[in-house]
């Protein structure tokens, strides 16, 4: 199978430190342990899973739409392994089946049971695969991702496994598939967090008045949603074929475009018939217009130069945001079978933004140009889909991305579905491309193993991506606990020697200064970091925002020497709740707390090395029930069924304003109201904010 990452073999050198007497608990002792993490075997590198696009000699097929659950007991969450329930039918097993929508998370469907379920469900559908997919192609099976753990079979025969989630993966399915008639797909998809998962969790057993059950707890602060939570495809490729393709881009300043490409085969050693020749390589601008091309017999890896080219840039830097060409790759191979000279073999087409990307101890620069980023932090959250995938969402977020001004995004706080990263490209929306390593604690190596792995999926995954402006190592690690340092200079190491030519980020919420110094910022490009100025702190207090926002921002360059990016603030907000003088959880507090952080802002973009401002959140969205949360995290600028708050509109002012000020970009039509002649239409012309 491709794509496939197994926890690896470690040699550790541990320390002890002494503890203080205080703590005699399990967790309190696990977490004193301090591994030097010195020795550690990097995840083995991914293989395939280029997104299944159709051509002149693949075919793809959607395994989407209804299929069946079966919701296995939570006391016991291996009992369908063995009892082998993979074998046959779940109807067999005589359990209780429910018809279960695919792509979706399962928490928000049926009305009872499923939604705190911990442990596994089992799902499964029948397929037909044609007669003429049986000669000379490989069939695979490929998942947009399944959270947390996911084992499949395929007419029983175990066909793949793969842990993280929001990942893909795949397999060549073609040996154990039934041609010409139906067959079964079965799913065991587990939820379950423990301390060494990305991200973390623990599964406890509490006493109900029902008896005993598994809970299942975590720190993070968003809803542990689970399920086939993207398209499952069904794709053939040729016997020999392109398995994958990296590349990287550049833009000089005569306007000379640079592809630089690798591309993997798959197949060709096994076949001695069909031995590749060539490949023609040809980029198509926009009107299918060939821009640049090469025959190349190296056949693995080349480059291509592009007079005049037209570069990618993001939305509002430029009038045509998103230019994307198509790189085409035809494989030739020489033909035993005729005399008609070589014969396309495989055909695979790749969307391409050619940008240069660079980064200074101050600065962060696209095509030369330094970046100014003002967008989000966001989830992949809906009502009733939970993390599954919808199209219809993702086009309304973009539109409404677009709508507010805002040219950027941090995919908070996992990797966000392939098709949203194409059309980041399309529109113009920088990302900031976020592993799924949210809050962790207790560093040890089978972590470390874990979350190497994790990052390297998503950089393999991502890494061809226009928009994708940086990676995010983590959201909020413990980074000030003793075990962080040695964790992170063995996680950044790794990473950095993969990133594919993107700056290392995180977004930290521990200090600048000790005692409770940040042991990450060091180590990264860009120091992003999370204050909840007048919320968490001083709540209430947005007199208490400017300067201690601004002094903040001032220690983290100081004693870190690099760009500086702000990836959350904010304020909960109950839509519709208004008060005067503004109250906390009121639409007028988060107008009020967001209008003191432009403030905040302004003063810092004066200094060059404050490079962003990004909101927490960009929608309102589903978290664990506690008291804190009234239906979820109220954050949003929109509300979960995406519809502006009234600080939507304040924030729309300033994005454009922004792009007014840097891109010379003119203000929207309509961004002001009309108010009376003596405001000159300025609109929402409040005084008291
Ligand atoms: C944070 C976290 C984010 C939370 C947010 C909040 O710092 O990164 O996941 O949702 O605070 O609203 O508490």
């Amino acid at each position: 199978m491709r794509g496939l990452t197994w926890p690896w073999m470690w040699l550790l050198s541990v320390v002890i430190v002494a503890g203080h007497g205080e703590n005699n608990g399990q967790e309190e002792a696990q977490q004193q342990r301090v591994f030097l993490h010195e020795h550690f075997t990097a995840p083995v590198p991914t293989t395939g899973l280029l997104y299944p696009r159709e051509s002149e000699t693949r075919e793809v097929r959607k395994l989407d739409g209804m299929w069946r659950l079966l919701i296995s007991q939570p006391s016991d969450p291996l009992q369908g392994v063995r009892e082998k329930w993979y074998d046959d039918s779940l109807h067999k097993t005589g359990l209780e089946i429910i018809p279960m929508p695919v792509p979706a998370s399962y928490n928000d469907i049926t009305t009872e049971k499923l939604r705190d379920h911990v442990g596994t469900v089992w799902y499964e559908r029948t397929f037909f695969v044609s007669r003429d997919w049986e000669e000379n192609r490989r069939t695979w099976l490929r998942f947009g991702s399944v959270h947390y753990e996911a084992v499949v079979w395929i007419n029983g025969q175990n066909a793949m496994s793969h842990i993280i989630g929001h990942l893909p993966f795949e397999a060549d399915i073609s040996n154990i598939l039934s041609f010409g008639g139906e067959n079964r797909i079965t799913v065991m998809c587990d939820n379950r967090l423990t301390n060494h998962t990305v991200p973390q969790g623990q599964v406890s057993t509490v006493k109900t008045d029902s008896g005993e059950t598994p809970i299942q707890s975590y720190t993070f602060d968003f809803f542990n949603y689970a399920g086939i939570h993207r398209s499952v495809h069904l794709y053939t490729t040729p016997l020999v074929h392109i398995s994958d393709i990296a590349i990287s881009t550049q833009l000089s300043s005569d306007q000379v475009g640079r592809i630089d490409y690798r591309i993997w085969l798959d197949g060709s050693t096994e076949n001695s018939t069909m031995q590749p020749t060539h490949v023609l390589v040809q980029l198509r601008d926009s009107d299918g217009v060939v821009a640049a091309q090469q025959v190349n017999r190296a056949v693995y890896n080349g480059t291509l130069l592009v007079p005049g080219a037209k570069p990618w840039w993001p939305y509002l830097m430029h009038p045509e945001p998103g230019y994307l060409y198509s790189l085409e790759f035809e494989l030739f191979v020489s033909s035993d079978e005729g005399d008609d000279g070589d014969e396309v073999l495989d055909a695979y087409r790749l969307p391409v933004g050619i940008r240069t990307l660079s980064w200074t101890h101050t600065s962060l620069l696209l095509n030369g140009k330094p970046l100014y980023l003002r967008g989000f932090g966001r989830h992949e959250d809906s009502d009733i889909r939970g993390k599954g995938l919808d199209n219809a969402l993702l086009a309304r977020d973009f539109n409404l991305i677009k709508w507010v001004g805002a040219n950027a995004y941090r995919t908070s706080h996992y990797p966000y579905s392939e098709e949203s990263m194409q059309f980041a490209d399309e529109h113009g929306i920088m990302i900031v491309d976020e592993c799924s390593a949210v809050n962790i604690d207790i560093f040890e190596p089978e972590l470390l193993s874990n979350h190497m792995s994790a990052l390297e999926q998503l950089i393999h995954r991502d890494r061809n991506h226009a928009s994708v402006i940086a990676w995010s190592v983590a959201n909020e690690p413990r980074s000030f606990k003793m075990g962080a340092l040695s964790y992170f200079q063995a996680l950044v190491n790794y990473t950095r020697s993969i990133a594919q030519g993107r700056p290392l980020t995180a977004a930290i919420n521990a200090s600048p200064d000790p005692p409770k110094q940040c042991h990450l910022a060091a180590l990264l490009d860009i120091v992003g970091f999370n204050r909840y100025n007048a919320w968490y702190q001083n709540s209430g207090r947005t007199d208490m925002i400017v300067n201690l926002l601004t002094e903040e921002a001032q220690r983290w360059h100081q004693n870190f020497g690099k760009p500086v990016i702000l990836f959350e603030y904010g304020a909960d907000t109950m839509e519709g709740l208004h008060s005067l003088p503004a109250y906390i959880w009121s639409e007028d507090y988060q107008v009020a707390l967001f209008s003191q952080h432009f403030k905040a802002f302004d003063k810092l973009r004066k200094q060059k090395w404050f490079i962003g401002e990004f909101v927490w959140n960009f929608a309102d969205f589903k978290t664990a029930q506690t008291y804190t949360r009234v239906g979820g995290n109220k954050k949003g600028v929109f509300t979960r069924s995406r519809q502006p708050k009234e600080v939507a509109h304040i924030l729309r002012w300033r994005y454009f304003a922004l792009a007014k000020e840097l891109d010379r970009v003119p203000l929207p039509k309509h961004l002001s109201l009309y108010i009376s002649s003596s405001v000159n239409g300025n609109g929402h012309a409040r005084t008291e904010l």
